[in-house]
């Protein structure tokens, strides 16, 4: 129903009472919270319980926009974008839902007339953590561009009572606790209780032919868990479209349809209570590394096979045919982790809408998408088809079928290609057969693509290589994109008004606008204003490692930062080996000029990743030696800043630098933390890996500090027999910080502690550490120099943030919207829904 004019104004009018967006209508709602939600009073009300009113407040505000925006999509003729995902790492709501709805300044005159200190309330948030790192943000990063641009999309995913763990750090270890993000409630999630579906997980499969004489297959479930669905809205930059992110929680069935079942099954097919709840219990901290566990596949089995159950249930509903069902939605698959799905889309249409295999197969691949984020080998989803068989004994079927004619296709595209049947096929040869789930999704999508151009050129000539000959035409680019409502204006205010005042806010929905700034980078007087405001970041994140790590840093110094999940492809080691050289340098000639460098680090290690854990250790006994030493004179401090997360990152960027992105060339599928840096104005000093290539392209060779290996070399270093032991052996510098390491110099003269790490360099050196030092330290140096031209250093900072436009992933989006999933915007209109119900 379309409102008119007289409508829209009664809406409005009603909006003002009840949802307005004034300072003190929004006193008036948060106090009304306080009351009727906490039954508290000013007098006797805790923070929380501000934080929990206020919440509530905005929520109600988003609402009107959400249930239109539902309400839109409901319409049969319109096409949604479904995001499957293991993980979203959204970051606290609370202050990207007041900038979003417009009303920051408003919600800080009603909190202030409160006696309530907005900044307080907003750090009472304890953020969702539902994802690891680059490929959890990104989801998040894209559900924000989504709705900012008016797309119809759902996410779907898993609600995991616990997240990402906590991380602190004793006697310089990683120290992990649970996350328990949830122990106050989560006032953003709108449960619905009633819409649940069951999931079949176990058991067996009968065959059998019914009175058509058709084949059927009736799967006989170990155990039934049912997915309750819980709702966040996730409202767009200043529109209406307010999308959503379904999270499923694992539950014990209460009861269920004993038709379904054959007699006497039953009792065993729901299992009990722990057993159901466990499955959406805890997230996977491994980050590109796999966890090959039953309770892994069982997540992901669940989640996707409620969210498909869903899509089908919206898309009948609407009197849609399952036919059809790609007219309705179009489905992504974040990485492999959903890929099942495929297998379950089969099933699904098969085993229970009775679909021909022919057509089945047809729907599926039109249907799905995938995208692929890493190369690395140890991250490359398979399943012990045991295993497999074990919890998804149907799918293991159909997985079989699928292949079968698949390769029977591919045997006659190839003319019986062997080497290629073999490297196509959905399950692996040999005695331990597995089921390869790249394959999977390949085999199931109608396009595939990588997240940075460089890793999407060596997808095609790597890991998909085969895929690629055989579909050239599915593949594509796809270069990741971050939102600049959280990572600019949210986290870097200061800067962003700054902007503002030069080029207007357009910039901040239409990223590429920043350009505006480029006439300004060699005006003394922006450049004057743009360090201020850099150094007061500074000053800010200075004062916060002091709480939390007792050291003492100056914010006059270069703020080199080097923050992202622990990892030896990552090379967080090769940074602190040049610390090392530079404190040797200090030691050696105490009247060196060192221009003076706070080294701030910050990530989580996987809990089971012995040697990133050692990184972890290795750096904070180079801080508890560097840190204290008199002849350093504070000129280089080293800080490992604990608990690296959303809320952390946001503090950390405005306050950056330099932006250190330095993994071995070929080995980052894009980065997302480089160009969240580069656009709060910090140079990057990193390799041509992931998107670094594009970001250098964009702000210009002259403004990014670039050193080491390319991809080409890195092989051919590898196929020439590379030996480590020869660079430790050639470059003193190095071998002197390798020695002492190995000496026990920064760990209390017992040398034992690193040994692990010392060994995996000389004798393996995988990610070519050694042979990247000698330039990487050289490189460093030109970034010491170019730091002590002020002017110099404000032009290229600005011109970074200037030139970052292509990193919005609302262009992203856009990208994928035009070329994979063909919806464009669907602007929604609020309706009065007290009035009338039609
Ligand atoms: C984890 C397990 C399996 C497959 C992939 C991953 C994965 C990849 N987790 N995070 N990534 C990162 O994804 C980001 C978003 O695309 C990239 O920017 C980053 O380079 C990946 O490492």
């Amino acid at each position: 129903m379309k409102s008119s004019t007289k409508d829209t104004e009664s809406i409005l009018t009603r909006e003002e009472t009840r949802t307005g967006l004034g300072p003190e209508t929004l006193k008036r709602a948060i106090l009304n919270h306080l009351f009727y939600n906490q039954g508290k009073f000013p007098e006797i009300a805790t923070r929380n319980d501000y934080y929990m009113a206020m919440s509530f407040a905005v929520r109600d505000r988003l609402l009107q926009r959400w249930v239109a925006s539902v309400k839109k999509y409901l319409n049969a003729d319109q096409k949604i974008v479904s995001y499957l995902s293991a993980e979203y790492l959204l970051g606290p709501h609370l202050a990207n839902n007041l900038i979003n709805l417009g009303i920051y300044e408003n919600m800080e005159k009603a909190s202030n007339s409160l006696g309530m200190n907005l900044d307080w309330l907003i750090a009472k948030e304890q953020e969702p953590g539902l994802g690891n790192g680059g490929l959890g943000r990104l989801a998040a990063c894209y559900m924000d561009s989504l709705a900012t641009l008016e797309i119809p999309a759902i996410g779907y995913g898993i609600r995991y009572q616990f997240g990402i763990f906590e991380q602190d750090i004793k006697d310089g270890w990683q120290i992990e606790d649970t996350d328990n993000w949830l122990r106050r409630g989560n006032p953003w999630e709108i449960a619905k209780r009633e819409l649940g579906y069951d999931v079949k997980l176990g058991g067996y499969v009968q065959h059998y032919t019914d009175i058509n004489g058709k084949f059927k297959a009736n799967w006989i479930p170990g155990m039934i868990v049912k997915g309750i669905a819980y709702d966040t809205p996730i409202l767009g930059y200043r529109v209406n479209t307010c999308n959503t992110l379904r999270l499923w929680k694992s539950e014990a069935p209460k009861s269920f349809d004993f038709q379904t079942f054959n007699q006497g099954l039953y009792s065993g097919a729901v299992s009990d209570k722990t057993v159901c709840e466990n499955i959406s219990k805890v997230l996977y901290p491994n980050d590109e590394q796999r966890e090959g566990k039953i309770l892994r596949l069982q997540q992901q089995y669940f989640f996707v096979s409620c969210s498909l159950q869903d899509m089908i249930a919206i898309h009948l509903s609407q009197g849609g045919k399952i036919e059809r069902f790609y007219d309705k939605f179009v489905v992504q698959l974040n990485d492999t982790h959903p890929a099942i799905g495929v297998a379950e889309m089969m099933r699904l249409l098969v085993d229970v809408y009775e679909v021909e295999w022919d057509l089945a197969w047809d729907i599926t691949k039109k249907s799905f998408a995938y995208t692929n984020h890493t190369l690395l080998p140890e991250a490359l989803e398979t399943w012990d088809q045991d295993l497999f068989q074990s919890v998804l004994p149907r799918h293991l079927e159909i997985i079989q079928e699928i292949n079968r004619r698949f390769l029977d296709e591919v045997t006659i595209r190839t003319y019986g290609d062997q080497d290629l049947i073999s490297s196509l096929s959905i399950i692996s040869d040999g005695p331990w057969k597995k089921i390869r789930m790249a394959n999977l999704a390949c085999a199931g999508s109608f396009a595939i693509n990588g997240v940075a151009a460089l890793h999407s050129e060596l997808l095609k000539k790597t890991v998909l290589k085969d895929w690629y000959q055989l579909w050239p035409e599915k593949f594509s680019n796809k270069t990741n994109g971050v939102t600049p409502r959280r990572w600019m204006v949210l986290s870097n205010p200061k800067l962003s008004s700054l902007i503002s005042s030069k080029i207007g806010e357009g910039w901040i929905k239409n990223l590429d606008e920043l350009t505006g700034l480029e006439q300004y980078a060699d005006d003394p007087s922006f450049q004057q204003e743009w360090m201020v405001v850099k150094h007061e970041m500074k000053k800010d994140l200075a004062k916060r490692i002091l709480q939390r790590t007792k050291i003492k840093v100056d914010p006059s110094s270069i703020f080199d930062v080097h923050v992202k999940r622990i990892h030896e492809y990552k090379r967080q080691h090769l940074n602190i080996l040049h610390v090392i050289a530079l404190y040797n340098r200090i030691k050696q000639n105490p009247d060196a000029e060192v221009v003076p460098r706070t080294f701030i680090f910050a990530g989580k290690a996987a809990p089971g990743y012995h040697l990133a854990k050692l990184m972890i250790k290795l750096i904070t006994s180079v801080a508890d030696v560097v840190n204290q030493d008199p002849i350093v004179k504070d000129r280089i401090k080293v800080v490992f800043y604990p608990n690296y997360n959303v809320t952390n990152a946001q503090r950390i960027y405005p306050a950056a630098d330099v932006s250190e992105q330095i993994s071995t060339a070929g080995k980052e599928a894009s980065g997302t933390g480089n160009m969240k840096l580069s656009m709060n104005g910090a140079l990057t000093i990193g390799t041509l890996d992931g998107a670094n290539v594009e970001i250098r392209d964009c702000v210009g060779a002259e403004n990014f500090f670039l050193f080491g290996l390319t991809e080409e070399e890195v092989q051919q270093k590898k196929s020439e027999g590379y030996n480590p032991f020869d660079y430790y052996m050639a470059n003193p510098e190095l071998k002197l910080a390798i020695d002492q390491i190995n000496s026990g110099y920064f760990s209390h003269m017992n040398g034992s502690v690193f040994k692990d790490l010392i060994n995996s360099l000389l004798y393996h050196d995988q990610y070519l550490v050694l042979a990247d030092f000698e330039s990487y330290v050289a490189e460093q140096e030109r970034v010491a120099e170019a730091y002590k031209d002020k002017q110099r250093w404000a032009k290229m900072s600005i011109l970074n943030a200037a030139r970052m436009g292509k990193f919005s992933s609302d262009r992203s989006i856009k990208d994928y919207c035009d070329d994979i999933w063909k919806v464009g915007p669907s602007p929604v209109e609020l309706v009065d829904f007290h009035q009338k119900t039609q």
